[in-house]
């Protein structure tokens, strides 16, 4: 060919192509001989759920069958758009001059496509970026009525729902199972407006006034020079800030126990923190704190597990949530409060009620419970739902209001300030899943993402333009109170009370109620971070906090780190524990614990659908366990040797003692020094067995399966079931279940 019969061939070719695109099979399109299609079209049957999420069966918390909706699909209607509606023929090339020539800026479709792309990301959250969320609903007792005039508390009373649990300190992408604070806020969607509930998981934080929040975070989060550690607090900057600002001790000691790694989001107490102010009907005012009591009991990982975690499953609470809602296991909190005497001093047996670093003992005041909560749809969308949603504790329904808590009054300027930026103007609570299920008939107008479509011409009061609409409400219809407290006549002045100052006796209380185990994971906790810490005088500087604290916590952190123990420099104070704030002594529910099961598929098979059937039956996952995937005695494999790892187990069960093949393993052999080495059991079986064991969980074994008991030297501790049938076996290791874990196998080296 002459260059010029290339281009005649080009030319001739592309008006083929162009002629073979104007007469295409588009459903609808004249010629295509596609009945139309209606837009949108039905959508279609959702994925099947996973095999491991079959069991237990769906059904309500009441055990009735399901109602929660199957799982949505994705785009709807036959044909791809773009963003205005138009239908499209291609999506897969970009317009260009030629098949070999550059692309032309007249392709509105590319940009239109790339250009969405490109601002797909919003900024994540300041602080709380990874989290999770669902829908449930909230019944109220009606016990709280006698406090509140808020209708959602009223006796019988339904309001559907949104929770975003979180961890604090990590970007949007870190592990779940970091030691940390954990975010715990519920957006009530009252008949009488939004109620959002912001809280934690732990009941006090680490500063007594919000200006002071910027410096926390700052050194809580990665260090400015290299961005390292993501999601931690075991570093320097954390250390220096905490040692040096002895407020924030309270809320350290409880990152360092076991609530500072809970096991899933389902076994977390949530608090509100600060003291609210309530009034009934009668125009009464109480001081208030929320808490959140799950109904499967307080319970943690160990910090080996949730270290390994955040390697072999960095989303396991995310996972474990989703799983537990789709399985049916519906996550479960009773909604109880502490009540106390609004005086004029805001202080309850002697703890001033406006300072966050304190709690009331639940022993001086109970909680009692005022409705239950029930968790029982995942987000259909992470982005829009988990993602958009915007908390704010100014979020308020009438019969609930604030106190002068320094720290709650600074959050009611940041929730709706960092949403500004984060979701890019003033109009997020038009977003759906912010809006209110109360009518909305405000008088805010315009703005970026503006979404009504507003009409009428007298966008303010008073007018007689729109009829004087909108008119304000009053007591009759139920309207918000301002609480009218006295505000006392003081010099405007930057400082605090004086009870503020006490930093160390709820430190001390919250020490001397952990039992021996639940103090040997603080002290392990406490030397590991510290350890982790560069600077001596970091180290040193905490260990004179310790003191203040205790004088076994301090001499043990010690000796951990290599460094002498300091001596207090205040009189120890007298405390009274508080037993209700440790974790164990307790039976729990264990709806959804997941329960491994190893089976030989050349080993005695017998009972194994039934053991499943068992298992489900008690609300839990049995996932089958084998050396490869498949079927095993026609049942379905959910894990492989090469895929299960101990830490996503609540129990083991050994069914069989699977023997390795010859090459499963080439490179221990070869370590070995020779190709011949045989073993009598899977190593990774052995594996699984010892770290259960070593993270005091329940095993049980049965038939050719207690051969793994032996191998791995466990066979007759504590927790360790065998003999009887498989069935047998899960009715005893059920019964361990209930108290979490073997607390006997922890060595704890104090009383
Ligand atoms: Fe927050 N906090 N916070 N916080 N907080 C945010 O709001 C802030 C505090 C809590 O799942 C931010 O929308 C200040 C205490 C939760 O979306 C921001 C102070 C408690 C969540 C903010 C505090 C919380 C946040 C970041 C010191 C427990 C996640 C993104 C006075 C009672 C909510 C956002 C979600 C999120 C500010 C202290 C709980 C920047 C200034 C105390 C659960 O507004």
């Amino acid at each position: 060919h002459k260059p010029v019969e290339i281009v005649k061939d080009i030319v001739e070719a592309a008006a083929t192509k162009v002629s073979d695109a104007l007469t295409p099979d588009v459903p609808g399109s004249p010629g295509s001989g596609t009945p139309t299609v209606e837009e949108p079209t039905t959508p279609q049957s959702p994925l099947p759920p996973k095999a491991e999420q079959g069991s237990p069966d769906r059904r309500t918390p009441t055990g009735a069958a399901t109602d929660v909706p199957a799982p949505a699909v994705g785009q709807q209607g036959a044909s791809l758009t773009t963003a205005h509606g138009v239908r499209l023929r291609d999506t897969d090339h970009s317009l260009k001059a030629g098949p070999r020539g550059p692309l032309l800026m007249q392709d509105h479709h590319f940009r239109e496509k790339i250009t969405h792309f490109d601002h797909e990301r919003i900024p994540e959250r300041v602080v709380h970026a990874r989290g999770t969320g669902a829908h449930g609903v909230f019944t109220s007792y009606g016990t709280g009525a006698a406090v509140t005039r808020a209708g959602f508390l009223a006796k019988g009373k339904e309001t559907p729902v949104f929770v975003r649990f979180s961890t604090v300190l990590g970007s949007r992408g870190s592990a779940d199972t970091v030691r940390d604070t954990r975010g715990f806020a519920t957006k009530f969607y009252t008949d009488e407006g939004t109620f959002d509930l912001v809280g934690n998981n732990i009941p006090v934080f680490f500063i007594q006034d919000a200006i002071k929040f910027p410096d926390i975070i700052h050194a809580g989060k990665p260090h400015p020079d290299r961005e390292i550690p993501q999601a931690q607090s075991a570093h320097d900057s954390f250390w220096d800030f905490v040692s040096l600002h002895t407020e924030a001790q309270h809320h350290t000691m409880w990152n360092m126990s076991d609530r500072g790694i809970p096991r899933s989001y389902r076994t977390m107490e949530g608090f509100g923190v600060h003291t609210f102010r309530m009034i009934n009907a009668a125009g009464e005012t109480a001081l208030v704190k929320f808490h959140w009591k799950p109904k499967l009991g307080v319970h943690s990982l160990t910090w080996e597990e949730a270290q390994l975690l955040s390697g072999v499953d960095p989303d396991f609470h995310r996972r474990d949530l989703y799983d537990a809602i789709e399985a049916g296991a519906f996550p479960e909190w009773e909604l109880g409060l502490q009540i106390f005497p609004d005086n004029a001093e805001e202080t309850f047996a002697g703890i001033d009620l406006l300072d966050p670093t304190k709690i009331v003992p639940e022993e001086l005041a109970p909680v009692q419970p005022v409705g239950k909560l029930v968790l029982n749809r995942t987000p259909t969308n992470f982005f829009a739902e988990t993602e958009q949603v915007a908390f704010h504790l100014g979020n308020l329904p009438p019969g609930i209001d604030v106190t002068n808590d320094p720290l709650l009054q600074g959050r009611l300027f940041s929730y709706v300030d960092t949403q500004l930026t984060r979701l890019a103007g003033p109009n997020f609570p038009q977003i759906p899943i912010n809006r209110p299920h109360a009518p909305v008939n405000d008088m805010l107008r315009d703005g970026f993402h503006q979404h009504a479509v507003h009409a009428g011409v007298a966008p303010y009061r008073p007018n007689s333009l729109d009829g004087g609409n909108p008119f304000l409400a009053g007591d009759a219809e139920n309207a918000f109170l301002d609480v009218p407290v006295t505000v006392t006549e003081a010099p405007k002045i930057r400082a605090n009370p004086a009870s503020f100052d006490d930093h160390y006796s709820q430190v001390r209380l919250f020490w001397l109620s952990m039992t021996p185990v639940e103090k040997q994971h603080i002290i392990n906790a406490y030397t590991f971070e510290l350890n982790k810490c560069y600077e001596q005088a970091i180290k040193e500087r905490q260990l004179r906090s310790l003191a203040n604290i205790d004088p076994v916590l301090c001499q043990q952190v010690a000796t951990g780190l290599g460094l002498p123990t300091p001596e207090p420099t205040i009189a120890l104070p007298d405390v009274e524990p508080s037993p209700a704030l440790s974790q164990l002594g307790h039976t729990w529910p264990g709806d959804g614990r997941t329960i491994g099961i190893v089976v030989d598929p050349d080993g005695d098979l017998d009972g194994l659908g039934e053991l499943q059937r068992a298992v489900s039956a008690a609300g839990m996952v049995p996932l089958l366990i084998a050396p490869h995937g498949g079927l095993v005695g026609g049942l379905p494999v959910q894990r492989t040797f090469a895929t299960a790892r101990s830490v996503e187990f609540d129990a083991v069960l050994f069914a069989g003692a699977p023997v390795p093949a010859p090459d499963a393993l080439p490179g221990r052999d070869a370590k070995a020094g020779t190709a011949t080495v045989t073993r009598a059991i899977d190593p990774r079986v052995l594996l699984l067995a010892d770290e259960c064991w070593r993270h005091a969980k329940t095993l049980g074994a049965w038939g050719a399966g207690t051969t793994v008991l032996q191998g791995s030297g466990i066979a007759g501790t504590p927790g360790v079931v065998s003999g009887g049938t498989g069935v047998e076996t899960f009715a005893e290791v059920q019964q361990l279940l209930g108290a979490h874990r073997v607390w006997e196998r922890f060595p704890a080296a104090i009383a």
